[in-house]
């Protein structure tokens, strides 16, 4: 199916439960998944596939891989092709975790709950399996296993190089460190959250019309959902980093008010970001308002954003 269906509302008090059920069950999926892609450590190079997978399985939620089946879900599609696609685009996800918590950049020791990468290992093996991780996105996009068609794996290949890049997460994080001396303003907080964290997002929700090999129109609704899902995605991040532990959120947190970084939260203030992240959530919701029921668990999906703690 190409085309989104005649309008039918969002529902008015999303399934949170069986949304909950279907993330717990993709998470499961994914990770069994990308237990069967990721190389084995092997030879005298194991070691920075041993840590490629430890980063990869320290447990993430496995949020873009969601994205990217639900929104294949749309045009039909459920099966392998999804999952590979859904499988690189947290793979990717991954090795900017990794290398966003390097000493040279935000200096983490703290990830999902595990020690970072470069504490568990060091930081040569850290940088290195952050590499791998980047380059086999794009090898399993690339693979025919993917998709019979090479003009759609050429799509996927330069959506997600394109997302992942200067313009794209590459350009948010420029910023990001660029940012305690610049006293951003509301309007380049926005852009830099656009850039560094829902590039990706975007990505993942325009991989299902790609996929399904559906029009623009479809492509443009999708990325629209994402544009506000994003958003939606990072307030709470901020509000988590502001009001939550370092034990619930499995992360470091406080540190963007430590480095003196502008937030959404200290834009909006908390009481102001929960609103602005309500608002978005509904209108990401209701962009998807010319699909059917199939949309259910994308529509909900935002409105859970809003109240997790990690
Ligand atoms: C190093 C090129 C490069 C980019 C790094 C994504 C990123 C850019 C930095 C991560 C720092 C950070 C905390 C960003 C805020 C939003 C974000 C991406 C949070 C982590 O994503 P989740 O919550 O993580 O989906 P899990 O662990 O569940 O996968």
């Amino acid at each position: 199916m190409n085309k989104p269906k005649p309008a039918a509302p969002a529902p008015r008090s999303p399934d949170t439960a069986a949304l909950d059920r279907a993330l717990t069950a993709t998470a499961a999926e994914v990770d069994a998944a990308l237990e069967e892609l990721l190389p084995r450590p092997a030879g005298s190079y194991g070691r920075v596939q041993e840590a490629m997978r430890y980063a990869v399985f320290a447990g993430g939620k496995r949020l873009r891989p969601f994205l990217v089946r639900a929104s294949a879900g749309l045009f039909g599609l459920s099966g392998a092709a999804a999952m590979r696609a859904g499988a690189a685009v947290e793979v990717l996800h991954t090795y900017s975790l990794v290398h966003d918590d390097l000493p040279c950049m935000d200096d983490d020791v703290l990830r999902r709950g595990k020690p970072t990468t470069h504490v568990q290992f060091d930081e040569a093996t850290a940088v290195l399996a952050g590499d791998g991780l980047l380059t086999f996105a794009f090898e399993i996009l690339a693979d025919p296993a993917t998709h019979a068609s090479p003009a759609v794996r050429c799509q996927l290949v330069s959506g997600l190089a394109r997302a992942a890049g200067s313009e794209g997460m590459v350009g948010g994080q420029m910023m990001d460190m660029l940012a305690p001396d610049k006293s951003f303003d509301s309007q380049a907080v926005m852009e830099l959250q656009r850039l560094k964290t829902g590039a990706l997002f975007e990505f993942a929700c325009e991989a299902g019309p790609i996929l399904g090999e559906a029009g623009g129109e479809a492509r443009e609704t999708l990325r629209a959902y994402a544009r506000d899902f994003g958003l939606t995605f990072q307030i709470t991040d901020d509000l988590i980093d502001t009001v939550s532990s370092a034990g619930a959120a499995g992360k470091s947190v406080g540190k963007d008010e430590a480095q003196g970084k502008a937030t959404l939260v200290s834009i909006f203030g908390v009481e102001g970001a929960r609103g602005k992240a309500a608002e978005l959530a509904e209108r990401a919701a209701a962009r998807l308002d010319g699909f059917g029921p199939e949309a259910d668990l994308l529509r909900a999906l935002p409105y859970r954003l809003l109240d997790r703690d990690r």
